[in-house]
């Protein structure tokens, strides 16, 4: 079976780590994996220093590619930041962003390609080839589209890039919205729709509802090409907190409660026009199954922290069952 991931950075990285290991040992309930393709969202894609950078794509590559920093979750493991300090001496910010020594030939090789002339897809695909990652990884659109915060500053409302509302600020100023600039005059990246109108099964990773899967679904045509498709969701949130990062601040912008439930129904029930076909919660969320059964979703509660590969494979192969059970 061939399954499309649409993905965010640390968490969706981490749960493709899973998948990908159900399908190296699939046992005898799950189905056999041929082909994993990811999408990844773009949104907070970042130029600093006049380098292109790509958080979600690099989180994913270096995370199956084994070049992570597991504690950190993002960054290469044995990182230096001997360049960003030189940068800072000079008083060249912003000191917000770690920009590691190795990390940074991974954004000199991007932009110097791009530069010449390669769309983001080939970039990705070329990095890639260096980390062997098994996967087919693509960025969710090849075009500029980046989320910005919208904040109240001296009783004005002005944007933020994502970036700096979530490092500099860690999610502290209280968004009061965001906007996927450049979304509407953006195109899915060459293979992203293929790839999904040719799978078995689309799962949306336990990533950020709002600034890492919602940016992926604006993109034109992406949200479209899933209404054929048999769509699980795996939840970021368990028990009313994010499994990591500041998903709760979000929400609250948008005025979603910090609910495995309440962003299930966010997302929408197929029927509906939304998204979901199912929904996996965590054991402790399992009080909410039976709403969202009732909403259109088909749910259940599993053990959702992914403490460990196999742990997350587990999840991977609890949400392949839950597609078998609507097929
Ligand atoms: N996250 C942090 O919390 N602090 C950082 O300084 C930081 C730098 C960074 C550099 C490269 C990269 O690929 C990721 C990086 N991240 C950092 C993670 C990233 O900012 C966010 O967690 C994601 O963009 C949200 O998905």
């Amino acid at each position: 079976m061939r399954v499309v991931v649409l993905t965010g950075g640390v968490g969706g990285a981490r749960f493709l780590r899973g998948l990908k290991a159900l399908q190296a040992r699939p046992g005898q309930s799950a189905p056999q994996i041929s082909h994993i393709t990811a999408i990844a969202n773009t949104g907070d894609d970042i130029t600093l220093h006049g380098l292109r950078i790509c958080p979600d794509l690099d989180t994913v590559m270096y995370t199956l590619g084994q070049g992570i920093d597991q504690d950190r979750g993002w960054g290469r493991e044995g990182e230096t930041f001997t360049t960003q300090a030189e940068l800072s001496a000079y008083g060249a910010g912003p000191d917000w962003f770690g920009l590691g020594d190795k990390d940074l030939a991974t954004h000199l090789i991007r932009t110097r390609m791009l530069d010449a002339g390669y769309s983001l897809t080939d970039v990705t695909a070329a990095l890639c080839k260096r980390w062997d990652i098994g996967i087919s990884l693509l960025p969710m659109s090849d075009e500029r589209v980046e989320t910005h915060v919208f904040i109240e500053q001296d009783g004005e409302k002005v944007a933020l890039h994502f970036q700096q509302w979530w490092l500099e600020h860690r999610a502290g100023i209280p968004a009061l919205g965001f906007a996927n600039v450049g979304a509407d005059q953006a195109q899915p990246a060459p293979g992203a729709i293929e790839a999904i109108q040719e799978c078995d099964l689309v799962l949306l990773a336990p990533s950020n509802p709002v600034v890492s899967i919602s940016p992926i679904l604006a993109v034109p045509g992406i949200k479209e090409a899933l209404q054929a498709k048999t769509v699980i969701g795996v939840s970021p949130i368990i028990g009313g907190s994010p499994v990591r990062g500041f998903a709760d601040a979000c929400l609250a912008a948008i005025g979603v409660q910090t609910q495995a439930g309440a962003v299930a129904k966010h997302l929408g029930a197929k029927a509906d026009g939304g998204v979901l076909s199912g929904w996996l919660v965590d054991d402790v969320d399992a009080d909410q199954v039976q709403d969202l059964e009732s909403f259109g979703i088909r749910a259940k509660a599993v053990p959702l922290w992914m403490s460990d590969v196999d742990a997350t494979a587990e999840i991977a192969r609890e949400a392949l069952a839950l597609a078998e059970g609507i097929r």
